[in-house]
């Protein structure tokens, strides 16, 4: 598969212009169900609702995930930047939303009265993340890192996002049920999720709970991304035989399909190959670094 940065873009202007063009007919649905006064004002609200979304052309895509797994590696290889903290230490403590602006900020929210807080994205990367220790005493003592944020959002002029799409980068899942209200209780206001595996550990029973109690059944469109493929080579006793890396991937390719079947089916049609794909998050964003328009095949689909 080919993930061409130009061709990706002219996409998301047909997408656009499809949406503007549903808008349109929704608003006339609305007006007819006015018109002859058939006692739908309920769904006549509702139709309104999703017309005036079609209209802004926003499409807002959720990075979901257990903690670490490459979250927002996979975000600043996606946009070509190292915009979002990623590192073996620091982890993401807020729900971050990715959002087109002429200059690039960071905003902050607060869920309580206070006033929101511009600042340059050093200052939110060094006030804003947590170490992994932090992180841990947090869960054990079940609390949030910054309880009075509600998010942070970085603009920024990327021409992908100039299209309407806003990416939400989100803190790692965890067995903290208030830093997990967080994250998944955005999810109904995204179009569709990426939840983000580890190769190299496929599923673990954290990651099946999240899946079986938030992702289960909710009509959610979900992408799998089985990030850090390229570790499986690495992993081998001898990472230089073909046959023993093939032989790896296979039966890594196995467990994933045995855990990740049931969420890849839409009216009882499987649609596994459209909706998982094994990367390497690290590559593709070295490679962007690289060059802008680099090409992204050799991290995709391995
Ligand atoms: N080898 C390899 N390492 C990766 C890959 N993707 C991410 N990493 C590394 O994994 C570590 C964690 O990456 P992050 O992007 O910070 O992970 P995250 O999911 O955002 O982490 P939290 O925000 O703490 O939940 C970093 O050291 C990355 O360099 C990959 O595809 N391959
Ligand atoms: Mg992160």
């Amino acid at each position: 598969m080919k993930i061409a940065t130009e061709t990706f873009i002219a996409d998301l202007e047909q997408v656009a212009k499809t949406r503007s063009q549903l808008a349109h007919y929704l608003t006339q649905m609305a007006d007819t169900l006015l018109v002859q006064e058939v006692g739908l004002e309920r769904e006549r609200e509702d139709i309104l609702k999703v017309s005036e979304n079609f209209r802004k052309g926003l499409f807002r895509l959720l990075v979901l995930g257990d903690m670490k797994r490459g979250k927002s590696t996979l975000l600043n290889a996606l946009i070509g930047e190292n915009i979002l903290p990623s590192a073996v230490n620091p982890c993401t403590a807020l729900l971050t939303i990715l959002r087109y602006g002429e200059t690039q900020k960071v905003t902050v929210y607060f869920n309580d009265n206070t006033p929101s807080e511009s600042m340059d994205l050093q200052t939110f990367k060094s006030r804003y993340t947590i170490d992994p220790t932090e992180a841990k005493r947090l869960e054990r003592e079940q609390n949030l890192a910054f309880p009075n944020v509600k998010y942070a959002a970085v603009d920024y002029p990327l021409p992908l996002l100039k299209q309407g799409v806003e990416i939400v980068d989100s803190p790692g899942l965890n067995d903290t049920e208030a830093r997990n209200e967080l994250s998944l209780g955005y999810i109904k206001n995204c179009h569709a999720i990426l939840f983000v595996l580890r190769a190299t550990q496929p599923c673990t029973l954290g990651e099946r709970r999240y899946l079986e109690n938030y992702i289960k059944d909710k009509g959610l469109t979900v992408f799998f991304l089985l990030n850090g493929w390229d570790r499986v080579q690495d992993s081998l006793l001898d990472p230089d035989d073909p046959e023993e890396l093939a032989a790896a991937e296979e039966k890594l390719g196995r467990v994933f399909q045995a855990n990740l079947a049931e969420y890849c089916q839409v009216d009882g049609v499987d649609i596994y190959e459209k909706r998982v794909f094994a990367i390497s998050a690290f590559q593709a964003l070295r490679l962007r670094k690289k060059d802008k328009n680099a090409d992204l095949t050799g991290t995709m689909n391995f």
